[in-house]
């Protein structure tokens, strides 16, 4: 069968659109370049000096580890060039990141995590880059208003990761579906590997990080109980998968089945809402899953509706297939 690359990919998807610009298409390429040269560096890690911390604390209060710098740094400066942007949001950075004057500007606004599970760099755990594309809500010279760049989940034009792990791959949607490319280093091209990507209706996988147990409220520890417990409440056991790296175990549940929970915990008073961000990690991620026929909500509320108030706000996520969601779901609610 004839290798599709995600060049062809996304020229197949413009030709749809006859009013399209090709800014999107531009807005890809770029990003895919950016990936290409990350990902060289990942996979290179060891052998140069870029494993470890840089020794500063980023704006989540972590850890800035030298490949998420760099990371950061490629993103930042290949796409303030791409003449598509009007702003952009990096988990790494406190505030917008605004396009120089000396660059052309577009209407497309990219928020993303240039490198998210990177305190697993040192160990070679598969780590990976998270992106979510929006729209300004009217094109025009000014610079971008915070209103116009704090918009709910499911106003995202597109979404999607790279996956740095034994192979590189590519997994977005742009609202018509999930589609894999896996990284062809022969040749340096993203082939389509994995067409309409579909999650499982129901997994046999949980993942969690159970040592924060007693952090957790009665709800969340009698919902985790029963996933635990499932051979006896449900008659199917559900095997615990946690690997610490967002981007990782969400892949393998998408392909496998199954449900990512990161909930709210008492460990920290300034975290209350859980670890991971809205805007450059739950959004995109569940904009993915429900194209792949998932679902992805806080706990009560779908991710994709929930309206930011800050560009770095945290919340509860449970992600993955939607039968094991709606049984969260259900649990909440009965014990609200
Ligand atoms: P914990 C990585 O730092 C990350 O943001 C996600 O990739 C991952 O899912 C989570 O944190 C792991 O957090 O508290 O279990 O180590």
């Amino acid at each position: 069968m004839r290798q599709v690359t995600v060049v062809e990919h996304l020229l197949l998807r413009q030709k749809e659109r006859p009013l399209a610009s090709g800014r999107f298409t531009r807005l890809l390429n770029e990003l895919i370049l950016s990936a290409k040269i990350i990902g060289r560096e990942v996979s290179r890690a060891g052998l140069l000096d870029v494993l470890g911390g840089t020794g500063e604390v980023n704006v989540q209060g972590e850890m800035v580890q030298k490949l998420d710098d760099f990371a950061n740094r490629v993103i930042i400066r290949r796409m303030e060039r791409a003449g598509v942007l009007c702003a952009m949001v990096s988990e790494e950075n406190a505030d917008v990141i605004e396009i120089p004057r000396q660059f052309p500007t577009g209407d497309y606004i990219l928020i993303f995590d240039p490198l998210d599970g990177s305190a697993n760099i040192d160990a070679n755990v598969s780590i990976g880059t998270i992106f979510g594309i929006y729209r300004r809500s009217s094109f025009n010279d000014e610079s971008v208003s915070i209103s116009e760049i704090l918009q709910k989940g499911s106003n995202q034009v597109a979404a999607g990761y790279i996956i740095y792990g034994s192979s590189t791959m590519l997994v977005y949607t742009a609202g018509s579906g999930v589609h894999g490319f896996t990284l062809d280093p022969s040749v340096g091209e993203f082939l389509l590997s994995h067409p309409d990507i579909k999650i499982p209706e129901q997994g046999k996988i949980y993942s969690v990080n159970e040592g924060y147990a007693s952090y957790w409220d009665t709800a969340t520890q009698k919902i985790v109980e029963t996933f635990r417990n499932s051979h006896a409440s449900h008659g199917r056991s559900y095997s615990l998968r946690y690997i610490g790296s967002l981007v990782s175990d969400f892949h393998r549940n998408l392909i496998y089945g199954g449900i990512f929970m990161y909930p709210a915990d008492a460990r920290d008073p300034k975290k209350t809402t859980g670890k991971l961000r809205l805007m450059c990690e739950a959004a995109p991620m569940a904009f993915i899953v429900e194209q792949a026929g998932g679902m992805a909500i806080d706990g009560i509320r779908r991710i994709l509706d929930i309206e930011p108030t800050e560009l770095h706000q945290r919340v509860p996520l449970f992600i993955g297939s939607k039968a094991d969601v709606e049984t969260v779901q259900k649990m909440y609610s009965d014990f609200a």
